[in-house]
């Protein structure tokens, strides 16, 4: 599509939006500042750098394929991400896991995981104009590898993990003073049983001593926001998961910490944007995962669902963005990694565009005049309204590749690089 072409489609699409009562400028700025939260662990499969080759075990959570050019250190996956971070539009932060720190070549063990390890990654950050965000990891490590972590029945090991979480807020609040803006610190644990366990009160109760004892060092919430990640169910703990959502929520509630929603993690049928009114009033906020789930917690590549879509209007709608953080995860090693993690990235940001491209002034009328088949109706309308236009010119003024030159600029970035990795 010529430069001109994408500018003429959006004015015409523009005046469409108008006669709806939306402002198309003012959508693409809106959509432009909410902040997209990239998770550093698809560009390697959640393998991690603390030992060459290392590669995600356990947890309950799989990276299937094994398509080649996979970033194998630090130096790669920032190259292979500053190319995502051109590929997407608008505000943007990166994410790390602790297991993602520059150990030069030494056998740091997690509970001796300490800011240094990650002053790599702050200064390439501060270059690459973005914040982090940061989650601790328990997973992919032999204390783990019984299926418990925090509420694990030897002491020892749960020493070992809460001494590994608080190290990991340090550094996270650290991350935080650094950049002038709080750093998100995640918590997902994937402790759990394949079958049925006996003593789901005994898990729970050594989760929660550990959760206190954790959280009991304050930080500015300048610096640190503390968010809980429960899950229904993984590979290896179908039957019991003990971090699970009601028992974060409560925790959440009760502790003044963000809730973390997962798309992946729920029953298929229940909705994430439904959760987010129900859960707002009684957190302080909540931490999105943005993922797509495909018939289990597969976490496959986010694409542009009615999950998704329905999920960023409710975001909008709610008009509560500001206590919600965005985050990505997903991770598929079947298909060129750049461009999967790119195109997840520029759904979301779709997405939210047309999330502020909806009629609400309208929609708002209709609902609150108990106007049942007028809201219907504009909500279809809705649907099919050019906010593609929108979403063009966008691209094209943010300097970012439109959709039918993204796929191009990805195959140069392979060829020239990505092919090499031998
Ligand atoms: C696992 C959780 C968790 C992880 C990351 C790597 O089911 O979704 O968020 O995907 O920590
Ligand atoms: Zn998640």
């Amino acid at each position: 599509m010529t430069e001109t072409r994408i500018e003429k489609a959006y004015e015409l699409a523009k005046e469409r939006c108008a006669e709806l009562g939306v402002d198309a400028e003012g959508a693409i700025a809106a959509a432009d500042n909410v902040p997209l939260s990239i998770h550093c662990w698809q560009g390697d499969d959640v393998g991690g750098f603390e030992r060459a080759g290392a590669a995600l075990s356990g947890g309950g959570i799989q990276a299937t394929g094994n398509y080649p050019g996979k970033a194998r250190d630090p130096a790669e996956l920032r190259a292979d991400l500053e190319e995502v971070l051109r590929d997407v539009p608008g505000a943007k932060r990166v994410n790390l896991h602790a297991s993602y720190g520059e150990f030069g070549g030494k056998a740091i063990d997690r509970d001796a995981i300490e800011g240094s390890h990650f002053a790599g990654w702050m200064e390439w950050a501060k270059r690459a104009g973005v914040r982090l965000d940061f989650n601790a990891t328990l997973f992919s490590h032999p204390l783990a590898a019984d299926g418990y972590t925090l509420s694990h029945r030897d002491p020892k090991v749960r020493a070992f993990w809460i001494e590994h979480t608080k190290r990991a807020r340090r550094i996270a609040a650290a991350m935080g003073k650094a950049q002038g803006g709080a750093c998100v610190h995640n918590l997902w644990i994937a402790d759990g049983a394949k079958d049925s366990p006996v003593d789901r009160a005994g898990y729970r109760g050594r989760l929660l001593e550990s959760l206190d004892a954790i959280y009991a060092e304050s930080f500015p919430e300048r610096e640190l926001e503390d968010a809980l990640e429960g899950k229904l169910f993984g590979i290896g703990s179908e039957a019991f998961v003990v971090g699970s959502h009601e028992f974060y929520l409560g925790y959440a509630a009760t502790r003044k910490k963000f809730v973390t929603l997962d798309m992946g993690h729920y029953h298929p049928t229940e909705s994430v944007a439904d959760k987010i009114s129900s859960v707002l009033p009684f957190v302080p906020g909540v931490l999105l995962h943005v993922s797509r789930g495909v018939r289990w917690d597969s976490d496959h590549v986010v694409t542009l669902t009615d999950e998704l879509g329905e999920l960023c209007r409710e975001l909008v709608r709610s008009g509560q963005l500001s206590r919600v953080r965005v985050g990505l995860d997903y991770f598929d090693a079947s298909i060129n990694r750049v461009g999967a993690w790119a195109i997840g990235a520029r759904s979301a940001r779709k997405a939210l565009l047309a999330a502020y491209l909806e009629p609400a002034a309208a929609l708002l009328a209709a609902d609150s005049g108990n106007d049942g088949f007028a809201r219907l109706a504009l909500l279809e309308e809705a649907k099919t309204l050019p906010w593609c236009a929108v979403w063009d010119e966008y691209c094209r003024r943010s300097g970012t590749a439109v959709d039918s030159a993204f796929i191009a600029s990805v195959k140069a970035y392979e060829r020239g690089v990505l092919a090499k990795r031998k």
